[in-house]
């Protein structure tokens, strides 16, 4: 796969998409990634790629027209645009999977405030990382990079496999653990060190299915629409998670 990224801060993508299995994935071919920097096409003495937004308000607003022509550069035939920003649709599993079967993805990274929104036209999706504000899209290029990547077929080896794994199937993984098989008085569960598949496999359910709905209730519960008698009241508190501060 071939992806192509369009920011000013190229080193904030490349540095850590170069370690771990993602940079072997690059050394190997399976990922090939570019980046374009909007500073290069400009022509003013500055090369200046921001400005003040129109009505005011604080910070600067990313100019389109370096945008645009940094996308041009790498823009082909068949390419999937996508721009990040937190308005995005939010990013998941499921989008992950989707991306992974295109040949070429064209990230826009906005930073400052944000880009001039005539150029929101030219992209294909519009992605989100989550409900809070980064710097830039950089670092939500660096995680949805990283997803697609290794959903790539032959990225992961064998032992890394992609099935069973968390979100897949709606669930969270159940627990691991490695040797020693006490550790610091702590014990491996039983049924890990059992030998036996069949009861390993429905231990891990069970643990799954009792973490998911401990942890993330929205994950557990097939989506359902309130009663009417029901509708507008509080979900009961152990409905709402291991992380809402109870
Ligand atoms: Cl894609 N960009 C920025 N700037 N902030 C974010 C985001 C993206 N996703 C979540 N927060």
């Amino acid at each position: 796969m071939r992806v192509d990224a369009v920011t000013l801060f190229p080193g904030m993508i490349d540095a850590p998409l170069s370690e771990s299995i993602v940079g072997r994935a690059r050394a190997e071919g399976f990922l090939e990634l570019g980046f374009v920097n909007p500073r290069d096409f400009t022509e003013d003495r500055h090369r200046t790629v921001d400005d003040k937004p129109y009505g005011g308000g604080t910070g600067m607003v990313m100019m389109a027209e370096p945008v645009y022509r940094a996308l041009k550069k790498v823009r082909k035939r068949g390419s999937c645009v996508v721009l990040l920003t937190p308005k995005g649709r939010k990013f998941d599993q499921a989008a992950a999977v989707e991306l992974s079967k295109k040949k070429h993805l064209v990230f826009i990274c906005g930073h400052y405030e944000g880009i001039d929104e005539r150029v929101t036209p030219l992209a294909d999706m519009q992605l989100s990382i989550g409900d809070y504000v980064l710097t830039g899209g950089e670092p939500a290029a660096v995680a949805v990079i990283d997803a697609v990547t290794r959903l790539i077929p032959g990225v992961l080896r064998k032992g890394d496999a992609t099935v069973n794994e968390t979100f897949e199937g709606g669930l969270l993984e159940a627990p691991h653990y490695t040797r020693p098989a006490v550790w610091r008085g702590k014990k491996v569960p039983e049924a890990l060190l059992s030998g036996n598949h069949r009861l390993i496999a429905e231990w891990r359910r069970a643990q799954a299915e009792a973490l998911t709905s401990r942890a993330r209730p929205d994950l557990a519960a097939p989506k359902k629409r309130p009663s009417p008698a029901k509708a507008g009241r509080k979900p009961s508190p152990r409905k709402r998670g291991r992380f809402s501060g109870k």
